[in-house]
């Protein structure tokens, strides 16, 4: 896959372009319906698969409060919509210039001049250009004066929860409940954090038998406090372990954590960035009122997050 970070890279229009736009925040089973549809429609005209999303994500620069944490961060997305063998992934610059854009100019002076896009797929609610007044009937509208096929990729249904459509929205609040396996249903994959491995408060190998990686996360979207069955990708290797997020109640420092006990494993990762990809929940946090119940409780959890890891 090609990456394009900017428009001026692009010297001349690319052969029969098949063009996808979207966030893609995620990257979840609905993005990889439609980057695969992309796929096949280049396929079939022997021409060029072409996503096109923008950096930082346009909430980021719209929006200026409460924004959503993001699922998936710039290299993560990148890594995911490469998987999907699209030709050329084409990241635009997000400013507010570049939001103040009209649709039409968007439309007829990069999409069709500077892309050579033959044929657009998109999401049924998905818009774009200035006042969102971009969206497939618009394309619809220009398409015949302009020389390209507009076609819509269906929303795919969710049918194991209260989300009645597979988005980005429903995931956020899936990680954020906690409901891990519902979120990875919807990613077609495990829902990941990254980040470095960090000093911890020393406590974890000495006064409880076992030792716990402390992570600064990258990432914005962290799943509910509670103890989950991870992978962990450290070293260049995948690891087996559990995780705990929260503030540790038994003790009373009241200091947020991410931590993971890596199963069958003894080096010494400070400073390591390493990836947690969450299996599934175990259980709540909780406060023991002494220190060996929660090693028994530990203990179980390794038990059980070995099961559910090796099943
Ligand atoms: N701390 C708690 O106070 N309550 C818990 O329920 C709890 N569960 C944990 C489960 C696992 C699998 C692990 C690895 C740690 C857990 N911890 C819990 C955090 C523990 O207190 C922490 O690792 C040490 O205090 C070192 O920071
Ligand atoms: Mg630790």
């Amino acid at each position: 896959m090609k990456l394009i970070e900017n428009l001026e890279e692009i010297k001349e229009p690319f052969k029969n372009a098949v063009i996808t736009i979207g966030n893609f925040d995620g990257v979840h089973i609905g993005h990889q319906s439609l980057l695969n549809e992309v796929v096949e429609k280049a396929t079939e005209i022997n021409g060029t698969a072409i996503a096109i999303t923008f950096e930082p994500h346009p909430i980021r620069v719209l929006k200026t409060k409460n924004h959503p944490p993001l699922i998936t961060l710039y290299e993560q997305k990148i890594e995911l919509i490469e998987k999907s063998k699209i030709d050329v992934l084409i990241c635009i610059p997000f400013n507010k210039a570049f939001a103040s854009i009209s649709a039409r100019a968007f439309i007829e002076n990069i999409l069709v001049k500077k892309i050579g896009m033959k044929a657009i797929i998109i999401g049924k609610d998905y818009t774009f250009g200035k006042n969102r007044e971009g969206d497939i009937s618009l394309l619809n509208r220009f398409s015949q004066e302009m020389g390209f096929d507009v076609f819509q990729n269906d929303w795919i249904t969710a049918p194991h929860n209260t989300f009645n459509r597979i988005s980005s929205t429903a995931i956020r609040q899936l990680v954020i409940e906690g409901k891990l396996t519902d979120a990875n249903k919807m990613l077609g994959r495990y829902y990941q954090v990254r980040g470095k491995v960090i000093k911890g408060r020393d406590r974890g190998g000495k006064q409880l038998g076992f030792p716990t990686a402390n992570i600064t996360l990258s990432d914005e979207l962290v799943p509910k406090a509670g103890v989950y069955a991870v992978t962990v990708e450290c070293l260049n290797k995948q690891h087996h372990g559990v995780a705990n997020i929260g503030y540790s109640p038994t003790f009373d420092d009241h200091q947020f954590t991410v931590e993971v006990h890596l199963l069958d494993f003894k080096k010494d990762i400070y400073g390591e960035n390493i990836r947690v990809n969450f299996v599934k929940r175990i259980r709540d946090e909780k406060k023991f009122s002494n220190i060996n119940e929660l090693i028994e409780q530990i203990k179980k959890d390794i038990a059980l997050a070995r099961e559910i890891l090796s099943a």
